[in-house]
């Protein structure tokens, strides 16, 4: 079984299925078994040195002969040598977060590099389709890290609406209902983060997986208001330290107490003092799955619900 939709042909994958690209979460081993279970995985860059997202990218192409992408973190401070070593190796896309692409994305696409950017709001999709972008990810605030404002159900038709390129939708997408709902609002392909955290084949500590399959509904908390980049968590000591200084107007203590918390807790696995990033549907992440059962399993559950629509709603 296979879902079709105007992204599967754009990306060349099997299933309109975008893992989402993590920071310090999504690396080539992760990408790799999302791509060859027939989605399309992303390796996360976030901060990464330059030496190391190459490392990632050759490490993904040998693992897989599939097409796979990178996600760039344009707040990131050495964003133009990423831009340009990703230019000198060569992916199938590139997916981006936190700005505007805009000035990037004619050398990629000289490149045969697909572009399709993250954007919260429908005025800036409306730019980013102007500027070439094929498709956009419209990412709504329940998704985990950097968020806007608006949810995924009220972000996702006005995307729909304000563009003519295909819109994938993420944020809160954990499951088939997620992705037929979204399909219901007009998207054509999706982009699941925190699900792909509990796959076998992601390197993040075990402990935050630990965390990821005991959340609660409401276990998640948005830090970082003050500093203009809001950040979904579930909640921890470090949480509850950035809401007191969220709650104190201090930005610049925010900034210097987050520096490198991602990485400790992802990496070293401090689940107190480290960055937790998880999307809300963190509750809904019951199981450790290898990332081709999460796939075959969104698949399946998707068509049931498609199917079953008619069943109990009749018009
Ligand atoms: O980028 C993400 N999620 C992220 S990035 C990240 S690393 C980070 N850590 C601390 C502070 C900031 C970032 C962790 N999670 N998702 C995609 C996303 N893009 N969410 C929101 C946006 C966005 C925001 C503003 C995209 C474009 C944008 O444009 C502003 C402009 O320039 O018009």
């Amino acid at each position: 079984m296979a879902l079709y939709t105007r992204v599967t042909k754009l990306l060349g994958v099997e299933h309109p299925i975008i893992q989402g690209g993590m920071a310090w979460t999504a690396t080539w081993e992760l990408a790799a078994a999302v791509s060859n279970a027939g989605g399309l995985g992303i390796i996360g860059a976030g901060h990464m040195p330059t030496d190391l997202l190459r490392d990632q990218i050759r490490a993904a192409k040998l693992a897989t002969d599939k097409p796979f992408g990178v996600n760039l973190m344009l707040l990131t401070p050495h964003i133009d040598e990423l831009v340009q070593m990703v230019l000198d190796e060569g992916v199938s896309v590139v997916t981006t977060g936190a700005g505007n692409p805009g000035k990037y994305m004619t050398a990629l696409q000289d490149k045969g590099i697909k572009v399709i950017p993250i954007a919260p709001s429908t005025a800036l999709a409306r730019r980013l389709e102007q500027a070439g972008a094929e498709a956009i990810i419209g990412e709504g605030m329940e998704a985990g890290g950097h968020i806007g404002d608006l949810t995924t159900m009220v972000l996702t038709p006005q995307l729909v609406d304000a563009v003519s390129i295909p819109v994938i939708a993420a944020g809160g997408i954990a499951d088939g209902r997620g992705i037929a709902a979204a399909f219901a609002l007009g998207a054509e392909g999706v982009q699941l983060g925190t699900r792909f955290m509990c796959a076998e084949e992601c390197t993040i500590h075990p402990d935050v997986k630990a965390r990821v399959l005991k959340a609660r509904d409401r276990d998640t908390v948005v830090t970082g208001v003050c500093t203009g980049h809001p950040v979904r968590v579930l909640k921890n000591k470090l949480s509850r330290q950035i809401q007191e200084l969220d709650r104190a107007n201090e930005p610049e203590k925010i900034e210097e107490l987050g520096a490198g918390k991602l990485a400790l807790a992802m990496r070293q696995g401090d689940v107190d003092m480290g960055s937790l990033m998880a999307g809300q549907c963190a509750s809904m992440v019951d199981e450790i799955q290898p990332a081709a059962v999460i796939i075959a399993e969104l698949v399946r559950e998707t068509e049931d619900v498609l199917r079953g629509l008619g069943e109990r709603v009749s018009a």
